[in-house]
C-alpha cells in the first residue's frame, strides 16, 4: 500500500466506526408486548472496539494497515450509573479467545458509549486467571463499587485440554479506574453467576451465588442460592442455600443463575436471572425475573411464569447461538435499561419501566408446571375479557 492508499484507507476506517459510535439508537417500533421496548441498534459490538486496540495505525510499521488484534465478540455486560453516566463494563473477547473487560460511558445509556483509554488491567489474585468474564458490579452500601466476575483456570486434577475451573473473582473500586483484587470466593462448589446484594443484610454481606458440581454442567447441583459473608476481603462459604430453583419441564429445567443485581423497588427486589433448558439444536437461554421481599431478600415472592426475554431475529445466531444473557441493568428515575446480550456476540438494550416490571412480575400468571394448568390461566384471562364488554 503506498502512503497515500494508507491514509485513504484509514480514514474510511475512522468515519466508519465514528458513525458506528455515535449513531443514534432508537426504540424499535416493530416490537410490542408492553412489557420493554427493544432497540434497533446493538448498543456494543466488536466493531465498537477502538481502531487503536486493534490496528497499529503508523504506517512505517504497519504499511498493509492490518489489523493486528482481533476482536471477536463484546456482550454480556456489568452496569452502573456513576457520576452521571452510565457505564458499562462489558466482556471483550479477542479472536484468541481470552475475555477481557474495559469501561465504556454513554450520557444517555442508549447509545454513544466510548470506551476509556484502556481495556481493564486486572490485578491477579493466586494463580494467574486463563481467562475473565461476566462482572456484575455493585454499588454496596458500604462505599466501595464491587465488581464480582468469573475467573477461569485450567482444572488440573484432569488430564485433558478442556476442562476448567470456574471460581468467583472480586475486585472494588471507587472510581472504576483503579481496581483492588480480592481474594476469590471460596467455596467447595465451582461458581458462576454470583452477585453481590447491594445492601448488608443481618450486617452481613449477600451473596447471590449458582453452586455447580462442572464447568458446564451444573451436575446435581445449580439453582440460584445465597450465602453471607462479614467481609469481602475474606469471602468464604458453606453450604449455599437455593432460593431460586431449576425445575422440570421450565425455561430452567437445566441450569439458571443470577443476572443483573437486584434492583430495589417499593414491592420488593426485581431480579433478572437466566434459565437454560436443552433441545436437539443445544442450550437454549433466556431471560426470566423473579421478586424477592424487600425485608428478606431471601424470600421469592413473586415468580411470573416462563421468559421475560427469549433471543428473536438476528439475535438467535452467534458463537452460541439461541442465548440471551444478562449481567448488567440499571434504574435510573422508574426507567429500567437492561443491557442483554444475544448469542454470545453482541450487546442490546432493552428498556422498561419500575411500575411495569412490577406489575409484569405480580399479575403474569406463574408456571403451574403442566399443559392443564396453562391451559386455565389462558381460560381464566378469556372469561375476565368476556366479562367485560369491548
Ligand atoms: O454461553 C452462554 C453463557 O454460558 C455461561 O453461563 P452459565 O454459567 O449459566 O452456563 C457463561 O459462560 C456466560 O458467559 C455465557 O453467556
Amino acid at each position: 500500500m503506498t502512503k497515500q492508499e494508507f491514509d485513504i484507507k484509514l480514514k474510511e476506517l475512522r468515519d466508519k466506526h465514528k458513525s458506528l459510535v455515535t449513531a443514534e439508537n432508537k426504540v424499535d417500533e416493530s416490537w410490542y408486548n408492553g412489557i420493554f421496548d427493544r432497540y434497533e441498534n446493538c448498543v456494543l459490538t466488536n466493531e465498537h472496539i477502538p481502531l487503536e486496540w486493534r490496528y497499529d495505525l503508523n504506517y512505517e510499521t504497519n504499511p498493509n494497515l492490518l489489523e493486528r488484534i482481533g476482536v471477536n465478540a463484546v456482550f454480556n455486560s456489568g452496569a452502573l450509573y456513576h457520576n452521571g453516566k452510565f457505564v458499562l463494563v462489558p466482556r471483550i473477547e479477542g479472536y484468541d479467545r481470552k475475555s477481557y473487560f474495559a469501561v465504556c460511558e454513554s450520557e444517555n445509556g442508549i447509545d454513544n458509549f466510548k470506551f476509556r483509554k484502556y481495556p481493564v488491567r486486572l490485578p491477579v489474585y493466586g494463580e494467574e486467571d486463563t481467562n475473565v468474564y461476566d462482572m456484575r458490579l455493585t454499588r454496596h452500601e458500604d462505599g466501595w463499587i464491587y465488581g464480582l466476575f468469573c475467573s477461569e483456570r485450567k482444572d488440573k486434577s484432569v488430564n485433558d485440554t478442556s476442562t476448567a475451573e470456574a471460581k468467583c473473582g472480586i475486585v472494588r473500586t471507587k472510581d472504576l479506574e483503579s481496581w483492588e483484587r480480592l481474594p476469590d470466593l471460596q467455596s467447595k462448589y465451582q461458581q458462576r453467576n454470583v452477585l453481590l446484594h447491594p445492601e448488608f443484610v443481618n450486617r452481613r454481606y449477600m451473596l447471590y451465588t449458582r453452586p455447580s458440581d462442572g464447568f458446564i454442567d451444573v451436575g446435581s447441583g445449580g439453582g440460584i442460592g445465597c450465602a453471607f459473608v462479614d467481609d469481602m476481603a475474606n469471602a468464604v462459604i458453606g453450604e449455599d442455600t437455593i432460593i431460586e430453583e431449576r425445575k422440570y419441564h421450565t425455561i430452567k429445567e437445566t441450569k439458571n443463575g443470577g443476572g443483573a443485581v437486584p434492583i430495589k423497588t417499593d414491592e420488593g427486589w426485581l431480579h433478572i436471572a437466566h434459565g437454560v433448558r436443552n433441545t436437539a439444536a443445544g442450550l437454549r437461554y433466556v431471560l426470566y425475573c423473579f421478586m424477592t421481599d424487600l425485608n428478606a431478600p431471601t424470600k421469592v415472592i413473586y415468580t411470573p411464569g416462563g421468559y421475560f426475554i427469549a433471543p428473536i431475529k438476528n439475535e438467535r445466531v452467534g458463537d452460541v447461538s439461541n442465548v440471551v444473557f444478562c449481567n448488567g441493568a440499571i434504574e435510573k428515575d422508574g426507567q429500567i435499561y437492561i443491557y442483554y446480550a444475544s448469542s454470545d456476540t453482541r450487546l442490546h438494550l432493552a428498556a422498561t419501566t419500575v411500575d411495569k416490571m412490577v406489575d409484569y412480575c405480580k399479575n403474569t400468571p406463574a408456571d403451574n408446571y403442566t399443559t392443564g394448568s396453562s391451559v386455565e390461566a389462558i381460560c381464566n384471562l378469556i372469561d375476565k375479557n368476556n366479562k367485560q364488554c369491548f
